[in-house]
């Protein structure tokens, strides 16, 4: 008798145990993204963690994997869609092969200042595009920011259009920009950003171009001598989720990552900023020539064809709206 009741109790409490334990375990969210954990993405990363862990009172945990660990943006985009990567920050590089409604942003000086690029993503039109998301198999949490993209190359200044021409540039896997570098006279070749350092290295491409934040970050000082700041395209950068763990969640808890991916996107943009005003001093220190008076002009009127090859494919409706908002 004595026995078996002590069994009994015994069963029970480790029944007990068990479900107290699974009441507790929290869901790990995997977080992605191409850049070291020096970077912008990385300041992001850790206001998402730290706002998530607090708000879900540890519900949920969030575990960060930098310098593309979890493979380039198209993959990790990939990842969401089937459920092994949770949360993923990226630019919006490879984003029109899957949401095509997002190359409109891509489309070269579409934006003047980041006032405006932030403006429209905060808006109306922003909110439009996160929800489009979700025809797509991904979630749209927020617009986070990576910053106005400039050139830099192991071979010369790049002062006019001329400059850049015959230069092999590795350009994003998106469709508009390479057009556009197509336009210059340059050679892209589109490559995922976690190939670029060994071939920048190496010297498969002369050239690329990113924000001043992604140069520091990723020390490209030490394989590239001449930046020029041509700022010829603004990049966003999108917080998305997997529909797979997102779908699933009550009101309450998807509500927790929309105010995680808030705070990401805001302390990724302050760092934008601060970078944008302290990185081309830093960059100039680590030995590169930096020309900050680049005229657009001839920039923007070289490119001008990728519009019309843009626009004759998705129509001008969306463009249009983003022209009249400045
Ligand atoms: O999102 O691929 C790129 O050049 C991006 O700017 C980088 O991965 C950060």
């Amino acid at each position: 008798h004595l026995a078996r009741r002590t069994l009994t109790v015994a069963i029970g409490s480790l029944a007990a145990t068990a479900m107290a334990f699974h009441a507790q375990a929290a869901t790990e969210v995997n977080l992605g993204h191409t850049l070291s954990d020096s970077s912008h993405y990385s300041v992001g990363a850790d206001a998402f963690k730290e706002t998530l862990e607090r708000l879900s009172d540890g519900e949920f945990t969030v575990t960060e994997h930098t310098s593309g660990s979890l493979g380039g943006e198209r993959a990790m985009i990939e990842g969401l869609q089937i459920g092994t990567v949770d949360v993923v920050i990226t630019s919006t590089g490879p984003l029109g092969n899957f949401v095509p409604e997002t190359y409109v942003l891509d489309l070269p000086f579409l934006f003047e200042d980041y006032d405006q690029a932030r403006c429209v993503l905060d808006g109306e039109i922003g909110n439009e595009l996160l929800t489009k998301m979700s025809d797509h198999d991904l979630v749209g949490l927020a617009w986070s920011e990576n910053g106005f993209r400039h050139m830099t190359n192991s071979l010369r200044e790049i002062n006019t259009p001329e400059d850049a021409e015959g230069l092999k540039v590795r350009t994003m896997e998106n469709r508009v920009h390479q057009e556009a570098f197509r336009q210059l006279g340059a050679s892209p070749t589109p490559m995922a950003f976690p190939e670029l350092f060994t071939a920048l290295q190496q010297g498969t491409v002369d050239g690329q171009e990113n924000p001043i934040t992604v140069i520091v970050a990723t020390n490209f000082w030490e394989v590239q001598d001449h930046l020029s700041l041509t700022g010829h395209v603004y990049s966003p950068a999108a917080i998305l989720g997997s529909p797979i763990l997102l779908d699933g969640l009550s009101d309450e808890e998807r509500e927790w990552f929309d105010q995680a991916a808030q705070a990401a996107a805001e302390a990724t943009r302050e760092e934008v900023s601060r970078l944008e005003e302290e990185g081309v001093a830093l960059l100039r220190e680590k030995g590169m020539t930096v020309n900050t008076d680049v005229d657009p002009a001839p920039f923007q009127e070289a490119v001008e064809p990728a519009y019309e090859i843009y626009t004759d494919e998705y129509g001008s409706e969306m463009l249009d709206r983003i022209r009249e908002s400045d």
